[in-house]
């Protein structure tokens, strides 16, 4: 049986593709979730994707997650700047998170140099577009090896 993995997506990250594409790249959401899809398969992983625009939501789906998921990739948007409740939420559960961002958050504004969620996870990918996410599943399938 497939290894389900979460891929959770934070705050505005419904209207990428409409706006912003010099920044964000010009794949939809939906573009990204069948490229994790697509190569979920070929790393034996159930790819369960989902978008919220509501903090507390990913702190309930990454409990759930702890209870059915082998690891997290999740991209959490804006909170990744300001949500305790999200680090929180990471160091309350026992699998891997690997958190992703498109953009690189480092040559952006000062307000988004810091991520609080960094401090708990397993590993920081950031700066290549949606192929972030690619490089997120990737290097889950690397550490749920060893
Ligand atoms: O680079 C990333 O992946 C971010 O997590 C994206 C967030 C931003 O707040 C973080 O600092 C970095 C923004 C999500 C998408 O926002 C959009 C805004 C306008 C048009 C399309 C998307």
């Amino acid at each position: 049986m497939a290894r389900k993995v979460f891929v959770l997506n934070g705050p505005n990250l419904n209207s990428l593709g409409k706006r912003e594409p010099g920044i964000y790249g010009g794949k939809t959401l939906s573009d990204i979730e069948t490229d994790c899809r697509t190569l979920g398969n070929e790393l034996g992983f159930e790819i369960d994707f989902r978008q919220t625009n509501h903090e507390g939501v990913l702190v309930d789906w990454l409990q759930e997650a702890g209870d059915k998921a082998v690891g997290v990739a999740i991209n959490p948007g804006a909170y990744s700047h300001t949500s305790i409740a999200l680090h929180d939420a990471i160091r309350s559960i026992d699998i891997p998170v690997v958190e992703l961002h498109l953009s690189n958050i480092h040559a952006r504004e000062a307000f988004r140099h810091v991520s609080m969620v960094s401090p708990v996870v397993a590993g920081v990918i950031l700066g290549f577009g949606p192929n972030s996410y690619d490089l997120a599943l990737r290097a889950l399938a690397d550490i749920c090896e060893n």
